[in-house]
């Protein structure tokens, strides 16, 4: 029988993987490639580059070690190719094979190489997931308003967690209310579980030292785990010492806390060493033996089963022209703050700080720090959007993009979001300790030291009023606005206008 390729990505280090389930370990070669464009098609954090390469490495050796052939290609190889079809040609020559197997990618783009390659290649559904793109379609199908509240219901009622019946646990599906407390600073809080690195990890670090030494971000200290076992035992770290006091302060910052109670789970969840049902069974598991709380239980299996599915059904949805969305005309370049460069607003820094040390920043300082002023300064989604694939280590674009283009800049016209995610530094200021040490003023609302997003709070209502001025959600605050004194509006668009000026100027904000 004529030897077949099976495609195993970065992204996609499950045993369970539709692509090896489809294969005969005697028959059949699995080929794994470090190459060049994966790693450049947007400047990855080092970070970031590191857990998958090193990740690639630990699973290749497993494949291994249970009896599979392992094609594997290092990124320093000579004869490596610099892209995934590029090897795939030269491994179907080498092994005189006749068809490629594949899971299909997460990503558009990668997709259709596969499709246009010269090879005979099937891409098959990835369902390490509990929605199908079907079931999705389906419960998509006719509905005037995708709401994710409504989908993630039906996860509930499929998957049976936390359900008594028919009905949820607790008689409420959702306890983010009580999800929104401010954090107390806690020496003695665990954080996520750290790894030294291995011999694999320290070659690899090199490697990324060596390659890739101009991207933005820290590569040391490396402490990310690499393979399931690592994965694992991080998940149980985080289920014993942290999950009990995830919910209450999920939405909270600290400057002195990157992490709070979050899980740091997704770096791994997203390049398949943890199942997010398995994720789930053990929260539950958690809540029913009384060591977690209802809201933190929910709060966790909520991002889970539903918002992370629910991004993953819109992505697919959409089609490949989703990246490009600009419904609000956007057209600002990022600003340099955004790789590190000058700001005093302390926001900011900490939130693009955290990145660049961590390839890491909880949901919060994502959506309504460094989101939220892209939004409000009016930047270019597709550079938005690029920024936050390049530099966070779980970010792959079918989770990314629409935690981007939708959620966060509107930019897909209100699909995900029903009204922008905006604020003025008021939430901030109630949410962390940031303002405190910041050189504006989150109480001054015009004058020379007012917080930026005091002033480009207005300035984007009213740029937008056109589109949002009817939106019921929004009344108030455009009543807000009409209430205040000419002089004063007049002081804030004029202010607003010099902040957006320093910005095209490339001066520090
Ligand atoms: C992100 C990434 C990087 C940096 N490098 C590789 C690689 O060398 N080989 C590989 O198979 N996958 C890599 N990936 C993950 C892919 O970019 C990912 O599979 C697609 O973007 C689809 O999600
Ligand atoms: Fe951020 Fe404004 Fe607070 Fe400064 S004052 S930390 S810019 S919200």
């Amino acid at each position: 029988m004529v030897t077949r390729l099976i495609l195993v990505l970065g992204d996609q280090l499950s045993l369970d993987l539709s692509a090896l389930r489809a294969a005969d370990k005697v028959r059949d070669v699995v080929v794994m490639a470090e190459v060049m464009d994966e790693g450049r098609y947007v400047p990855h954090h080092p970070k970031k580059i590191a857990l998958i390469l090193s990740a690639m490495r630990h699973f290749a050796d497993e494949l291994q070690a249970d009896g599979w052939q392992v094609a594997y290609t290092r990124l320093d190889d000579p004869e490596a190719m610099p892209s995934i079809v590029g090897e795939l040609i030269r491994r179907a020559e080498e092994y005189g094979a006749g068809e490629v197997i594949a899971t299909q990618p997460g990503e558009w783009r990668l997709i259709a190489a596969l499709s246009d390659a010269p090879l005979t290649l099937r891409q098959l559904p990835d369902d390490r997931f509990i929605c199908s793109l079907e079931e999705f379609d389906r419960w998509a199908e006719g509905r005037k308003e995708l709401r994710m509240e409504y989908f993630y219901r039906e996860m509930r009622r499929k998957t049976g967690l936390m359900m008594e019946g028919d009905q949820p646990a607790g008689g409420k599906w959702n306890f983010d209310h009580d999800n929104r407390k401010r954090a107390q600073a806690d020496l003695l809080r665990e954080g996520p579980l750290r790894f030294e690195p291995d011999k694999i990890t320290a070659e690899v670090l090199n490697l990324v030292e060596s390659r890739f030494a101009g991207n933005f971000g820290a590569l040391h200290p490396f402490w990310f785990g690499v393979t399931r076992a690592d994965a694992a035992q991080a998940f149980d770290h985080f289920a014993l010492h942290l999950l009990p006091g995830f919910g209450d302060t999920q939405d909270a910052m600290l400057e002195g806390d990157a992490f709070l109670h979050h899980s740091v789970i997704s770096i791994y969840m997203n390049i398949g060493l943890l199942s997010p049902t398995d994720i789930c069974a053990r929260v539950v598991e958690e809540w029913q033996a009384g060591r977690v709380p209802i809201n933190a239980g929910e709060g966790y299996i909520r991002q889970v089963i539903g918002w992370r599915e629910y991004m993953r059904g819109l992505y697919f949805r959409e089609g490949p022209d989703y990246v490009t969305r600009n419904a609000l005309g956007h057209r600002r370049d990022l600003p340099a703050m955004f790789w590190g460069g000058e700001t005093r607003m302390t926001c900011v820094a900490h939130a693009v700080g955290t990145t660049a040390k961590e390839a890491y920043a909880h949901h919060i300082q994502r959506l309504m720090v460094t989101g939220n002023f892209a939004l409000l300064a009016g930047i270019d989604p597709a550079q938005v959007h690029e920024w936050y694939l390049a530099v966070y280590a779980d970010a792959f674009e079918w989770v990314e993009a629409p935690n981007v283009i939708g959620m966060s800049q509107f930019a897909d016209a209100g699909i995900i979001a029903s009204k922008p995610y905006v604020s003025s530094g008021n939430y901030i200021d109630k949410m962390s300790d940031y303002c405190r040490s910041c050189a504006y003023s989150v109480k001054e609302k015009t004058g020379e030291n007012a917080c930026p997003f005091n002033l480009l709070y207005w300035d984007f209502l009213i740029r937008h009023r056109g589109r949002f001025g009817r939106n019921p959600r929004m009344g108030p605050v455009y009543r807000t606005w009409d209430k205040m004194e000419e002089t004063r509006r007049a002081a804030v668009l004029d202010e607003a206008a010099r902040v957006l000026g320093d910005l095209d100027a490339g001066r520090p904000v």
